[in-house]
């Protein structure tokens, strides 16, 4: 006879810093687990966006306000596995409930995603906590990236990575518009670039998505003359669902952060990708991390020097030949991505090994 394994309970704190990404990259790692049968608990201290990133909800994911600090913690059903997304401490009460469980979790801190050496040093190292409620307790570093030897990627999920193909490159000569989603911060060279789109031979449509990039554009258009030539549609803020599928259907993708990173490489279209800015300067290394570590070539790497730059830079000109070497990129990156196992796989590797 065999019994069957019980279910494990996976319990996920995140904090929302600015922006979507941390509850971004948090929900979908909630989501893909419970498909795999995790129960998933998610505490989060600003679930609205939520509300429109994912309307439909996850059966298996119960989302939950982020705790009082000294909470009483009793969990109707026993935590195999923690994880503190983003360096958001745990609340102190939790951290003492954990330590006086009888068997303590595994306590996962959850990186930024990095293709810097450093981070896939780094990946999967221990931190015994030395003092305060859990001393005694080990904390692991699980850093995301893009080799064998790091965290990985989440993987595409429900949306898969069926692409369809660029209607431009397919007939670039045609009248065919050019399809660029837009999802950025406020880039110093967006007024530029804007303005080299309009003088490409060929119609251009831009797709803005919603909050700080349709912001960007509309500033950045009062600036400068009309440019009747670029066909700009404004988007509602979208599910992740309708997010991934936007990207699938482009041409070419411009992405921010952490998340839409990995769902520009799954969408397998040229991207360019706006890092989120540091005021120390550290998403210069990471950057410069991220294009050696993809072989960017050099128009791709130009492009990205550009596109983050402090002062207004000419990017390089979307021709077909530059995107098709771009899209080639991309495409690399992906299959690269689609030869490992992904982020939620290591994940269960490591807890079966730490646990
Ligand atoms: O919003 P971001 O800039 O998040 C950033 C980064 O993750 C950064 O690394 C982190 O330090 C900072 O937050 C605090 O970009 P990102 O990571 O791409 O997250 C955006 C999420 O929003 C992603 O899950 C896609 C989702 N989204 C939608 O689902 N629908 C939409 O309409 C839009 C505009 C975004």
């Amino acid at each position: 006879m065999t019994l069957a394994s019980p279910v494990q309970h996976w319990v996920v704190f995140c904090k929302v810093v600015d922006n979507f990404g941390d509850i971004g990259v948090c929900w979908r790692l909630s989501a893909q687990l419970a498909k795999r049968g995790k129960q998933v608990t998610l505490f989060v201290d600003d679930a609205r966006p939520l509300e429109w990133m994912a309307p439909q909800g996850c059966d298996g994911v119960v989302v939950l306000p982020w705790p009082d600090t000294q909470a009483l913690f009793t969990h109707e059903h026993p935590v195999h596995v923690v994880i503190e997304a983003f360096g958001c401490e745990l609340p102190q009460g939790y951290q003492a409930a954990m330590a006086a469980w009888v068997n303590p979790p595994v306590w996962i801190n959850l990186e930024y995603f990095s293709a810097e050496p450093v981070a896939v040093r780094n990946h999967g190292l221990p931190s015994p906590v030395m003092s305060g409620p859990a001393k005694g307790l080990t904390k692991w570093f699980f850093y995301p990236g893009l080799v064998h030897q790091s965290g990985g990627m989440l993987g595409p999920g429900e949306t898969g990575t069926d692409d369809e193909a660029s209607s431009f490159l397919h007939a670039p000569e045609s009248d065919h518009p050019l399809n660029i989603s837009v999802f950025c911060y406020e880039p110093a060279s967006l007024g530029l670039w804007l303005k080299e789109l309009s003088r490409l031979p060929h119609p251009v449509r831009l797709s803005l998505t919603a909050g700080r990039a349709v912001q960007a554009v509309r500033w950045a258009l009062t600036q400068m003359a009309p440019l009747p030539r670029l066909e700009i549609h404004e988007l509602p803020f979208l599910s992740q669902v309708e997010f991934d599928q936007l990207l699938s259907g482009q041409d070419f993708n411009l992405v921010r952060g952490e998340d839409s990173l990995a769902r520009a490489i799954w969408a397998g279209k040229a991207f360019l990708w706006h890092i989120y800015p540091q005021d120390d300067g550290a998403h210069w290394p990471k950057l410069q991390a991220f294009l050696s570590a993809t072989l960017a070539p050099e128009v791709v790497v130009q492009a990205h020097l550009a596109w983050n730059a402090d002062q207004p830079t000419p990017l390089p000109p979307l021709t077909a030949q530059n995107l098709t070497e771009w899209r080639d990129w991309a495409a690399r990156i992906k299959q690269d991505l689609q030869a490992q196992t992904d982020l939620v796989s290591r994940l269960e590797s490591f807890v079966a090994t730490h646990g």
